[in-house]
């Protein structure tokens, strides 16, 4: 298909990042005055830090406010709502995958708002009105399958609501639908792709021109991988539940060159995660957000816990743009002194020819010494009196790229246990 994102915009994604500035400026004091005003946790923070709605003028005010913490949020999660219990149309709640859930809500105008973002992110990921598009997200309190959904059909798609797992039936509905789209988790895609070989099929003998992949972390080579076994286009998408869930930032297609992030609606600023000083254009650290139009559950300086960088827009030239999430401070590994992210181990391990794309990082503790051994499989082609050598190939790349002294495992096919949704990439066992 054409690797086309133009035509048919919203007239502010070809607006210039002044004009998108102005926009954004003028809501985000809308926002923080709405969210002072109405979220008592929101004015509890703001009073305690002596911080004030009329201080923000403009955006250069924002550093004036305090940030927003997952912690914060979860102390007093009903505090941060903006609007009256009724007048909310739908609620969600994040994964919790580190720590509780957060419920977070949408009025009808919000769910609106995000409707019209996630068509503006198939778009600019290639999706067109009149395109089937199979959703592979999962449907319930994630934001994923519901978000892509009305994203779709706002575009003018052909939604089909499959939600995650079965996997037999994904591949059968991709066969029988023919769907041009697949929203899905990269971790996910593989294992319907593992599945098509498994019964025969050649994964990519199929339908589909674009996969819209994220919810978790992935890798340029793992974009290589995908894109040469499924014969598709795969563009990366990121989103949060509680900003709003996925379409808050979107890969373009024909630059797929990081995500431009929907800046009319999310104001993005980068700082070190250590200091919160706020850092300029183009260094890595933490990314955090202020929504600029969310009516029911507004927040301000959200400290997301990704780590990215800023960069000028390009095909949005007037959305600023972000590399792909190397992954959470969180999700850091500490092996003796070495720093590592799962998504590094994941580019190791996609260099090594003859290892599959799946792996899990497991921390252990034997004698006071922390261990990472890095488990991965073979690909079905390999001949297991190969697999010592792939294990000291793997072995040999962590040390020598990342300063990790890890033990490899090589297991066979399938070894490795593929998930339906959010891969987990690191087990903890310490
Ligand atoms: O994962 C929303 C979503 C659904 C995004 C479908 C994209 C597609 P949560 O469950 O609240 O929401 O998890 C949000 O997932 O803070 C990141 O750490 C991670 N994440 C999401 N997208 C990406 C991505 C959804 N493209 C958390 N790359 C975020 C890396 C991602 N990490």
């Amino acid at each position: 298909m054409s690797a086309d994102s133009r035509g048919g915009l919203d007239p502010i994604e070809t607006a210039s990042a002044d004009e998108v500035a102005a926009v954004a400026e003028e809501r985000l004091r809308w926002s923080v005055r709405h969210a002072y005003e109405n979220s008592t946790a929101t004015r509890a923070a703001f009073d305690a830090a002596g911080a004030h709605p009329d201080d923000v003028h403009g955006l250069a005010d924002l550093a004036k406010v305090p940030f927003t913490t997952k912690a914060d949020l979860r102390a007093d999660n009903w505090g941060r709502f903006a609007v009256p219990r009724a007048e909310l149309a739908r609620i969600h709640a994040s994964s919790g995958t580190t720590g509780l859930a957060t419920v977070v809500g949408y009025t009808a105008g919000d769910l609106d708002t995000w409707a019209t973002l996630m068509a503006r992110s198939i778009r600019a990921a290639g999706g067109r009105p009149g395109m089937t598009v199979h959703i592979a997200y999962g449907y319930g309190l994630f934001t994923g399958g519901l978000g892509a959904h009305y994203g779709a059909e706002k575009l003018g798609c052909t939604a089909v609501p499959v939600s995650s797992g079965m996997t037999e039936r994904q591949i059968k509905l991709i066969a029988d639908l023919r769907p041009e789209v697949i929203m899905i988790t990269p971790s996910y895609l593989l294992a319907i792709g593992d599945e098509m070989e498994r019964m025969g099929l050649d994964p990519a003998e199929n339908s589909l021109q674009v996969g819209i992949l994220g919810a978790e972390p992935w890798t340029e080579g793992m974009r290589v991988e995908i894109e040469a076994r499924f014969g598709m286009h795969a563009v990366d998408i990121y989103g949060l539940s509680e900003v709003m869930g996925p379409g808050v930032a979107q890969e373009c297609v024909d630059s797929k060159d990081g995500l431009h992030i929907w800046a009319d609606h999310f104001w993005p600023e980068i700082i070190d995660p250590q200091t919160g000083v706020p850092l300029p254009e183009g260094e890595r650290g933490e990314l955090v957000l202020t929504s600029l139009t969310k009516a029911a559950f507004p927040v301000i300086r959200y400290r997301t816990g990704d780590l990215t960088r800023l960069l000028p827009g390009t095909s949005r030239p007037g959305m600023p743009r972000i590399e792909r999430i190397t992954g959470r401070a969180d999700d850091m590994m500490i092996v003796r002194g070495a720093n590592a992210y799962p998504s590094q181990v994941e580019q190791m391990v996609l260099r090594v020819e003859g290892l599959a794309p799946h792996f899990l990082c497991v921390l252990t503790r034997p004698d006071r010494l922390d261990v990472l051994t890095v488990r991965t499989e073979a690909r079905p082609d390999v001949e297991a009196s190969r697999y010592d050598d792939l294990a000291g190939a793997l072995q040999a790349l962590l040390l020598a790229e990342l300063g990790l002294g890890a033990k490899v495992e090589v297991g066979e096919p399938g070894a490795i246990e593929r998930s339906v949704g959010k891969a987990r990439r690191v087990l903890d066992l310490r």
